[in-house]
């Protein structure tokens, strides 16, 4: 699991190089971000129940066979596993715009997945579609504009569709 300082420090490293101007530049600009980055990661902790129930019904009421007998989020049970699951990867997404690198969400969340509900039988496209909606539920909020010193974001919504993105294609 690397941040984005290790991760430039170790691939100096391994060229046995000292860090690049560019390598500077782009770390300074993280540590410029930096609040925006840590209010993002609040903003979304702090909303992480209503992204995740609101996504899940938005994708039953796309997918309704899915909660009803025998689709893979019927009974309890499963619908309870199927939000832990949604739940797990934002908790995920959310430590790779911590650490600005995506690398934690691979190694722990992202690694053997699509192979996990393969024999699950549980439709990975199904869970892709879950995660887009928490994309776009997450850069809504991450977006809101009350209470906020305006200022530009963009930078870092395109990091954190970055992360999402990489869960939904990691799945399918
Ligand atoms: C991954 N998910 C499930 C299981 C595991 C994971 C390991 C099997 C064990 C269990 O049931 O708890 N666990 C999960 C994860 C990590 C981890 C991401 C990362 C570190 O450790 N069903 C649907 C939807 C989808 C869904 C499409 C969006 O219809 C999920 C939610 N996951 C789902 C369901 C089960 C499951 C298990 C329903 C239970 C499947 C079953 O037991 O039949």
């Amino acid at each position: 699991m690397l941040d984005v300082f290790a991760k430039v420090v170790a691939q100096a490293d391994a060229r046995g190089e000292f860090l690049s101007n560019k390598q500077i530049d782009a770390l300074e600009t993280i540590i410029k971000d930096g609040n925006k980055r840590l209010d993002s990661v609040n903003k979304i902790n702090s909303n992480a129940s209503a992204i995740v129930t609101n996504s899940a019904r938005a994708l039953f009421a796309e997918q309704p066979q899915l909660i009803q007998p025998g689709g893979n989020a019927y009974t309890s049970r499963r619908m309870a596993a199927c939000l832990r699951d949604m739940e797990i990867i934002l908790r995920y997404v959310t430590y790779a715009m911590m650490a600005g690198d995506s690398s934690v969400l691979d190694d722990r969340c992202l690694n053997g997945l699509r192979e996990t509900y393969q024999a699950l039988g549980t439709p990975g496209s199904s869970v892709a579609v879950a995660v887009q909606k928490m994309k776009e539920a997450s850069i809504a909020i991450v977006n809101e504009a009350n209470g906020v010193t305006a200022g530009d974001c963009s930078s870092l919504i395109s990091e954190l569709s970055v992360y999402f993105d990489r869960a939904a294609a990691a799945v399918i």
